[in-house]
């Protein structure tokens, strides 16, 4: 077990809470605590995984809350250290005083991510595990987190590790045969030898592009909402947050900026963005917005085209046709609006979205439609929520496999083979974490908050 100064740090967000738990982990932790913390028993004394009520006092005895201490004694705790949390009430004034009395008591702020690097360095837990801490705490769908949960329950691990052991086993029939290189015996068929390696590439290829589902999953399914002015936009997204957001007028151009909004729908993140109309103008302002508009259009999965019905079936042909050209990545679907006008909805074409969020027609219909959507994209996202280092180091361990796959069948020493082998083995090695610098830590743990 590596042993680290002690750190501490609110654990949960800073504001006004019922509770609020503050983390202190490290050497010396239990004396820190001790020197603040009134229980019937010191904490110095206290056996592993129990609760102690007593009162808080800062440095010069002042008493700050009544509060529990959490204690957890090395290895068994979060980081593997010596740990107390403890629980206060919610307050700002208090969790602070907390936080700065731990410190003037000898411990240090804990810098993002620091307990979960703890973890990581005192092996309680692989890289995979941590980013699906950061993941399970920024999800915004039910999938998103539940995929995070697998990952943290080790699911990711195992499958990284079943692919290493196949790895392993080719490089090491590989290399036994080099021993034998004098006497010409072949432990393994090239032919063979190079299907294997196929396979795990094909795998290391299927997780890396699983990424673009996990993104959904992670951070929701992005909607724009497009169409010529006064189509309707702004009344959708609305209509959609069920709350006034944006303004809505009969005066064309009324939105100028663009309204980026999350909604959740059978469990599904869906983002939403309203944009300011498609048309040319004159309006400096006006094409400022229409020129965001394209940039965010850039990243949506699904495109709902808004043609005001009033003014034709076609009147948004042109729009669409664009729209296709310039996001050929990005489905666009076309959606009739203000069906109420038209009175008689039978005139609206019926294998086409059609609403009205005057009267609420076709309002069901299109949610579950972007609910549909939303959840089919992320699909295969199962016990690895793949983020861009992992997917980047998967694509060159698939790079390398491939090498490896072509010297195997171009009859090449054994030895060309195996270290193309060996670099995908070092390559997966950085995703668990089995291989790793400093700079492999700070890309993963930077992005954490305090606390965690
Ligand atoms: N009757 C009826 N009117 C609607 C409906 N949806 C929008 N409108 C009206 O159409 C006009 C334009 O609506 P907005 O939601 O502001 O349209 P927009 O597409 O956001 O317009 P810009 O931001 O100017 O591009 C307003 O007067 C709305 O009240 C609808 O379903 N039925
Ligand atoms: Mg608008």
């Amino acid at each position: 077990m590596l042993l680290f100064d002690p750190i501490c740090a609110l654990a949960t967000p800073p504001g006004v809470a019922g509770l609020a738990i503050i983390r202190l982990s490290g050497t010396d932790c239990f004396a820190i605590a001790d020197n603040l913390f009134r229980g019937k028993t010191t904490i110095a004394s206290a056996k592993s995984h129990t609760i102690h009520y007593g009162t808080f006092h800062s440095t010069s005895a002042q008493a700050l809350d009544q509060v529990t201490a959490f204690v957890y004694r090395a290895p068994h705790s979060y980081t593997g250290e010596d740990v107390v949390e403890f629980g206060c009430h919610g307050g700002r004034i208090v969790s602070e005083e907390i936080v700065e009395a731990l410190i003037a008591a000898g411990a240090r702020h804990a810098e993002p991510g620091e307990f979960t690097k703890r973890a990581f360095l005192n092996q309680k837990m692989d890289l995979t595990q941590a980013e699906a801490v950061g993941d399970i705490i920024h999800a915004v769908s039910t999938q998103g987190s539940h995929a995070a949960a697998r990952q943290l329950m080790g699911g990711f691990t195992r499958r990284l590790a079943a692919l290493r052991e196949k790895l392993m086993e080719l490089c090491g029939l590989l290399e036994l045969e080099l021993d034998f290189s004098q006497e010409d015996i072949e432990l393994i068929d090239k032919r063979l030898l190079a299907e294997r390696i196929e396979e795990t590439r094909g795998f290391c290829l299927e997780l890396a592009n699983s990424y673009r589902s996990a993104e959904i999953a992670r951070s929701g399914y992005s909607v724009g909402i497009v169409g010529y002015p006064n189509a309707g936009k702004s009344s959708l997204l609305n209509a959609l947050l069920e709350r006034k957001r944006a303004i809505v007028s009969a005066t064309p151009g009324t939105t100028r900026d663009y309204i980026e909004e999350m909604i959740h729908l059978e469990g599904a993140a869906v983002r939403l963005v309203d944009t300011a109309g498609f048309r040319e103008s004159g309006d400096m302002v006006e094409v400022e917005g229409i020129r965001l508009a394209v940039e965010l259009l850039e990243q949506c999965h699904l495109i709902l085209v808004l043609n005001d019905i009033t003014e034709g079936e076609d009147h948004s042909i042109g729009l669409m046709t664009s729209l296709h050209a310039q996001f050929p990545d990005a489905e666009c679907v076309p959606v009739n609006t203000k069906l109420d006008i038209i009175g008689n909805a039978t005139f609206a074409p019926k294998n086409v979205l059609g609403i009205s969020t005057t009267s609420g027609a076709g309002m069901a219909e299109l949610k579950r439609f972007l609910a549909s959507k939303a959840n089919t994209a992320t699909e295969t996202v199962s016990d690895a929520l793949i983020n861009a280092r992992q997917a980047l180091l998967l694509r060159q361990a698939a790079e390398s496999l491939a090498k490896a796959r072509e010297a195997a069948l171009a009859g090449e020493s054994n030895e060309f083979t195996a270290i193309d082998l060996r670099d995908a083995l070092k390559r997966i090695g950085e995703i668990t974490g089995a291989v790793w610098n400093d700079d492999i830590l700070n890309a993963v743990f930077g992005k954490f908050c305090i606390g965690k």
